[in-house]
């Protein structure tokens, strides 16, 4: 049975990449930090009771800045393969948390794959990173593809950079099998609530519901190139089984910007929008019914990415691999299940307890 260790298994990507490494009957280990509540949420389904004999799902504590504790995690499980997915993967909180990033997101990768070479297990792990197209952050050729130059432009994309080339470094100097997915936007249902998209489902189908007011967003014209995590995750795992590590884009091809993206989710909910409109009631709506949406400049980023289009010409002729999920779906699936949990806290509401409605 292989084994797979999962770094961030309690992030979206960890979450289906562990769904998926079951299914092909991995033995999976996930490295989980400890918080003060419980922060499995998006892994409750596949729990496994620690006193099962014969469970494939074994979680640790652990944490990208504690080379100590990576090194035992990795002795002890000695595994085929080690996705590193944690990190602290907020662009504008990257800003607020520059030197707690690049601690996380650059050297934490470099504590990995020291820890690879410490424990002798050069000819027998991979290692798989996750790699980004804010690479390309101040972009220098449309679309983006594996040879286009980086220009990164926040203290995360700063961090995701040096995790890259560390990567190719020590594939090139100690021939680890090391590969870097450069993976453009992908979200999904479990997407963190403070990304663009699953903050404008889930708070459109809390305005549809009367559960929040309004919606504030920052830059409406950035335009990204979003995908679906279950289609990405696949490919997360088919990276790691090529006789040579490599690195690759992954994308769709297509592009839409912010304000596209609130449209299409406000269609899917049957709701019309008003930008930063003009008499206001109490209620978020205009005259005419429609939700407002305002521009609040406190969701401006210091430096912006205006445009991320990448190219997989690469992944879809060498892996044969083109995107199963298009972008209506995706909004569709998010909005329905923003829905759900949204009639959830509207019937809790009506009970006379206060709904969950923190809104950032
Ligand atoms: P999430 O933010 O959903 O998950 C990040 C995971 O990393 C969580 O499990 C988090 O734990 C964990 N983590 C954060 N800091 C640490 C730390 N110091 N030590 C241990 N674990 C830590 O991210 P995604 O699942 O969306 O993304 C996965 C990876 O892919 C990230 O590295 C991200 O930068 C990268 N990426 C993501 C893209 C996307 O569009 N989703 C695109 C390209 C790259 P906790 O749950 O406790 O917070
Ligand atoms: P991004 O994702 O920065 O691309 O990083 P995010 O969803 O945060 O922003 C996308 C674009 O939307 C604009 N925007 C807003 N963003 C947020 N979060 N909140 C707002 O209110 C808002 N209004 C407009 C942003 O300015 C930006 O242009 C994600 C993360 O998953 C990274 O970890 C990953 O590496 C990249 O995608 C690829």
């Amino acid at each position: 049975m292989k084994k797979a260790l999962i770094t961030g298994i309690t992030g979206q990507d960890g979450a289906y990449l562990a769904e998926l490494l079951l299914e092909k009957g991995y033995e999976v280990h996930g490295i989980k930090r400890r918080a003060s509540l419980f922060n499995t949420d998006r892994i409750d389904h596949l729990y496994q009771d620690p006193h099962d004999t014969g469970r494939r799902l074994i979680l640790h504590y652990g944490d990208m800045t504690d080379s100590t504790n990576l090194i035992r995690i990795i002795q002890s499980v000695q595994p085929d393969e080690i996705y590193n997915l944690a990190a602290q993967s907020h662009v504008a909180v990257s800003f607020e948390t520059p030197e707690y990033t690049a601690n996380a997101d650059a050297i934490g990768p470099l504590r990995i794959l020291e820890a690879i070479r410490i424990l002798g297990l050069e000819k027998k792990t991979r290692f798989y990173q996750a790699s980004t197209s804010e690479l390309y952050g101040l972009v220098q050729e449309i679309p983006q593809k594996e040879t286009t130059p980086f220009y990164p432009r926040s203290p995360y994309a700063v961090a995701k950079l040096y995790a890259y080339w560390i990567t190719v470094n020590y594939r090139e100097a100690y021939g680890i099998y090391g590969c870097n997915g450069i993976l453009f936007n992908h979200e999904s249902p479990v997407r963190g609530e403070t990304f663009v998209t699953r903050k404008i489902t889930r708070a459109l189908a809390r305005i549809k519901l009367g559960l929040q007011d309004c919606l504030y967003l920052g830059n409406l014209d950035a335009l990204r190139d979003w995908g679906h995590a279950k289609d990405y995750v696949e490919m997360q795992w088919l990276l790691m089984q090529q006789d040579q590590p490599e690195d690759w884009v992954i994308a769709t091809g297509q592009q839409h910007s912010v304000r596209d993206f609130v449209n299409a989710a406000a269609e899917e909910l049957g709701i019309r929008i008003t930008w930063q409109g003009s008499g206001v009631d109490e209620t978020g709506t205009d005259q005419t019914g429609a939700v407002i949406v305002r521009v609040d400049p406190r969701y401006f980023r210091p430096t912006e990415v205006e445009t991320l289009l990448g190219d997989p010409t690469k992944a879809r002729e060498k892996l044969g691999w083109t995107p199963r999920i298009s972008f209506r779906e995706l909004v569709a699936e998010m909005v329905r299940e923003d829905l759900k949990s949204a009639e959830r806290d509207e019937l809790v509401k009506k009970h006379g307890y206060r709904a969950f409605d923190y809104n950032e």
